[in-house]
């Protein structure tokens, strides 16, 4: 089969709905959850605005439109390597200088929604990704791995959303071996999670601090954090869209975040 018979044929499943578009990004607006860091460490993301500058009025007698005010990891997001002290360096390691075909990727999605319902610090090991790569397959080079946690359950409720109480967050994430492993023997093109960042609640007090932000993007690879509705993905087999804003020297972006899979 040609590239061209296979556009044609994804073209045909498009069409016809043999091939489905599942929206993995939460609404984005002043309710979208935000990270909030320890007072001592920087400020927190700045709140969401989004401002009327006309709506049929006077002021524009026929459009309407708004401004925004927003941080680039607000929302479903992606992070890119600038976002980093350790990809820091790399000069296509913004949001605009990413190369574009990284936007589109299979996805490997990795099911630890029973284990997170049951410990809301749960943390993956390699055990756990070595024992689902022998059910579904080897993650292969280039490919997503998605943590389904079903998070995005809690999405509308930033105080179940981020879970902290007086020892801090306590939302599920990646140990850094796992994001070692993804780096250095698979070669992954990144690492999502469906809280509000690609690190454990608890990674800030880890042995490397926000692992996952460390290793990511010390390889040069990138995050993804809020996704919505894995839990509509097959363990393999979807086309994940996910596409960051080319904002000027940008660390990350709000993405609309889609996936292509298999109406079943
Ligand atoms: C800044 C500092 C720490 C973290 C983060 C941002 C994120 O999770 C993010 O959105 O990239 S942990
Ligand atoms: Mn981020």
């Amino acid at each position: 089969m040609t590239a061209t018979d296979t556009l044609a044929a994804m073209a045909l499943g498009l069409l016809d709905g043999s091939i489905r578009v599942v929206d993995c990004s939460a609404p984005l607006g002043p309710d979208t959850p935000l990270l909030k860091l320890p007072p001592e460490l920087a400020d927190d993301t700045p709140k969401i605005e989004i401002h009327e500058i006309s709506r049929y009025g006077d002021r524009g007698p026929f459009w309407a439109w708004n401004w925004l005010k927003l941080g680039e990891h607000s929302g479903t997001h992606y992070d890119a390597p600038h976002h980093w002290i350790t990809g820091k360096d790399y000069p296509d390691g913004s949001v605009d200088t990413v190369n574009p075909q990284f936007f589109v990727a299979p996805a490997n999605v990795i099911d630890c929604s029973r284990e997170a319902a049951e410990d809301p610090d749960f943390l993956l090991t390699v055990e756990h990704v070595k024992a689902w790569e022998a059910e579904h397959g080897a993650i292969k080079e280039g490919e997503w791995v998605l943590m389904r946690t079903d998070w995005d359950q809690y999405n509308t409720d930033e105080a179940k959303f981020l879970n902290a109480d007086e020892t801090g967050p306590h939302t599920p994430g990646p140990t850094a071996e796992v994001i070692q492993y993804l780096m250095d023997e698979k070669k992954a093109l990144g690492w999502g999670s469906q809280c509000i960042g690609t690190d454990a609640g608890a990674a800030g007090g880890f042995a490397i601090p926000f692992p996952a932000h460390n290793l990511l993007h010390k390889a040069n690879r990138y995050g993804l954090a809020s996704l919505t509705n894995l839990r509509e993905l097959p363990a393999k087999g979807a086309i994940l869209i996910a596409a960051p804003l080319k904002i000027v020297n940008g660390t990350g972006s709000p993405i609309r975040a889609l996936a292509l899979v298999p109406a079943t």
